[in-house]
């Protein structure tokens, strides 16, 4: 530096009042471009009548109980689905059925397990050909008392029974029991869905559906967002701050590996493909996706609250396949459901734990509607001690 050097020179009168001029534009547009702050899509807002809005997010791996906690939120809330609704799901119910019924079939043969009679051997041939039990998918198929009969005869068979504790193996719905064994009403030309059959019911959301109730002096506004690969990629970036996050994870698919074109989605989500190619546990692919979710900058004001969900599922099934077969490091009794549970809800605290991270947990089963009651007043009390803690009022 030049010994007399006495800074920068000076701007002259006329750089001056074109550097003001170009701060009075800046402005100007400034004003002109701003609109609320994300808070109107995402935050928590009062309205003039001092009503609270609270928007949640219901987060978490494909087949876990999303859409399920959505639709006993509509029940909770008196909407006890109008016949015409009913009407929309039936084709989907028929098809969870005959689905069910030929996965088995299928696996019969893929697994080489003998079926122990012949007349399950027979009725196996009408489902072979899953195209062909299309017909059967409408509301105005005609009524085949045969198809009920071999679905019975099938469902009876040693054979069958022991594909289907192997259910994991090929992933078979997980409420294909229900539907099978009501195969007789299911398949009746003046079938009308149950409240049950639709909770039951497998279909997967695509894209995110969003439902608004008043509770109390609250707007709750949830986000029940696809779980599969095509809808996964679509979370990030959508929603900054929500409220409170629902993760939904299943205790039940502990024993069940993530299909390939999942983990397509999982990449897509966590914009890595290194490791697409292998095998992976589902409960790992949920708590990566719950480490995604505990990461992720605008969630970290939002309360994280965990629900371990199908635990009635989990409860049959820990009898029969081992928990250590598939996490070695579990080293509780086998066939112990409380140890089993508090094994795989401690896999989550240890993540949490390691980013610093609160979150409450509950147990859950979103197909049972007593226990629904009072899983929804927690979360109420959650999102509504949030709400008081950014500030408002209730
Ligand atoms: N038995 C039992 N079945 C459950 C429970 N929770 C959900 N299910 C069933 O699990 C299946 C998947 O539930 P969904 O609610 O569609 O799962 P999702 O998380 O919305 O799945 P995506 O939309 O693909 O992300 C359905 O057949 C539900 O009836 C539960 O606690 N117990
Ligand atoms: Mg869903």
């Amino acid at each position: 530096m030049p010994e007399n050097y006495n800074g920068p020179p000076r701007p002259s009168f006329l750089q001056r009042a074109w550097g003001v001029v170009c701060s009075l534009v800046e402005y100007l547009r400034w004003c002109l471009a701003w609109q609320p702050p994300e808070a109107s899509l995402d935050d928590t807002t009062f309205d003039k009548c001092n009503t609270v809005e609270a928007r949640l997010l219901v987060l978490g791996a494909a087949d876990t109980g999303k859409s399920t906690f959505m639709k006993q939120m509509r029940y909770v809330f008196g909407d006890t689905f109008p016949v015409s609704e009913r009407r929309r799901h039936l084709p989907y119910i028929r098809q969870n059925l005959l689905e069910s019924v030929h996965k088995l079939v299928v696996a019969m043969d893929v697994l080489g397990v003998p079926y122990s009679t012949a007349a399950a051997q027979d009725a196996a041939e009408r489902f072979v050909d899953m195209t062909a039990l299309e017909a059967f998918f409408g509301d105005d198929s005609p009524m085949d008392l045969t198809l009920v009969e071999e679905t019975q005869t099938l469902w009876e068979d040693e054979g069958v029974q022991e594909v289907f504790r192997r259910g994991n193996e090929y992933h078979l719905m997980t409420n294909a029991d229900h539907f099978i064994t009501s195969a007789a009403r299911i398949l009746h030309y003046d079938y009308l869905p149950t409240i049950d059959d639709i909770l039951r019911m497998r279909y997967p959301t695509q894209c995110s559906v969003t439902t608004t109730y008043d509770v109390g002096e609250m707007r709750m506004t949830v986000h029940d967002m696809g779980g599969e690969r095509s809808a996964r990629g679509e979370w990030v970036g959508h929603f900054s701050r929500p409220t409170a996050i629902l993760f939904l994870a299943s205790l039940a698919e502990y024993d069940q590996q993530v299909e390939e074109a999942e983990r397509e989605g999982e990449a897509a989500l966590t914009h890595t493909s290194s490791s697409l190619h292998q095998i992976k546990n589902r409960v790992q692919e949920s708590l990566d996706i719950f480490d995604v979710v505990l990461k992720y900058p605008p969630f970290h004001n939002s309360p994280v609250i965990l629900l371990l969900n199908k635990s009635d599922i989990f409860k049959k099934k820990i009898i029969y396949h081992s928990l250590a077969h598939y996490f070695p490091q579990y080293d509780g009794p086998d066939g112990d459901e409380d140890k089993g549970r508090e094994f795989l809800s401690g896999l989550y605290e240890e993540l949490a734990a390691r980013h610093g991270r609160h979150y409450v947990s509950r147990f859950t089963e979103a197909t049972n509607t007593e226990n629904f009651n009072s899983i929804f007043s927690f979360v109420k009390n959650i999102v509504s001690r949030n709400i008081i803690s950014r500030g408002g009022l209730l």
